[in-house]
């Protein structure tokens, strides 16, 4: 049998935003709505790899050294909730070219390599908050933060000790 881990493509959220994120989220919503995702596992997902072998993960590693994306600047000004997986996530509005593309090209690379990729149109999005299944109040208004990204990385989600840790593996700066 071969070692395989569960790996994503992601972008992080830079520190001071997530501390703004969960202050609103704290603000908005009662601790019955759902389980707070903790602040540093807050995370915009690119593509989903699932469970991933060594060789494969070393050439989608490879891919993403490849890509050729200039930076961009996501507005943060949507919220909503899915009942069905019981997510409550901060969105935006009008998700830029550069962010649709960055995801659009892993996820082609991911599918290649093997790595399921949902048929569900790609929606992005960052889980606030888990088991959020009924009863949940949506604020009227989003702020509408505004983050540059000017990286996108890879992370192993791992789960230990009952909880959920994403640990960064590699980072890859975009370039104009
Ligand atoms: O970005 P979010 O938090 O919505 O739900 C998992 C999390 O998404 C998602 O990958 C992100 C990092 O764990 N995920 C987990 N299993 C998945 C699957 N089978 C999945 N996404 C798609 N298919």
């Amino acid at each position: 049998m071969t070692d395989t881990r569960r790996l994503f493509f992601a972008l992080p959220l830079p520190e001071n935003l997530r501390q703004e994120v969960i202050q609103w989220r704290a603000a908005q919503f009662s601790a019955e709505t759902g389980r707070p995702v903790a602040a540093e596992n807050l995370h915009l997902t690119l593509a989903f790899l699932g469970e991933v072998s060594a060789n494969k993960e070393q050439a989608l590693r490879a891919a993403a050294a490849r890509l050729q994306q200039s930076p961009f600047t996501l507005t943060l000004d949507d919220c909503g909730h899915w009942p069905r997986p019981g997510v409550v996530w901060l969105g935006l509005r009008s998700p830029p070219r550069g962010l649709l593309q960055l995801a659009q090209w892993l996820r082609a690379q991911a599918a290649r390599n093997g790595c399921y990729q949902s048929p569900m149109p790609y929606h992005p999005h960052i889980s606030l908050l888990r088991q959020a299944f009924t009863g949940v109040s949506l604020p009227a208004a989003t702020p509408g933060w505004q983050t540059e990204v000017n990286a996108f990385n890879l992370y192993h989600s791992a789960f230990e000790n009952g909880r959920t840790r994403y640990m960064l593996l590699e980072s890859w700066p975009l370039a104009a």
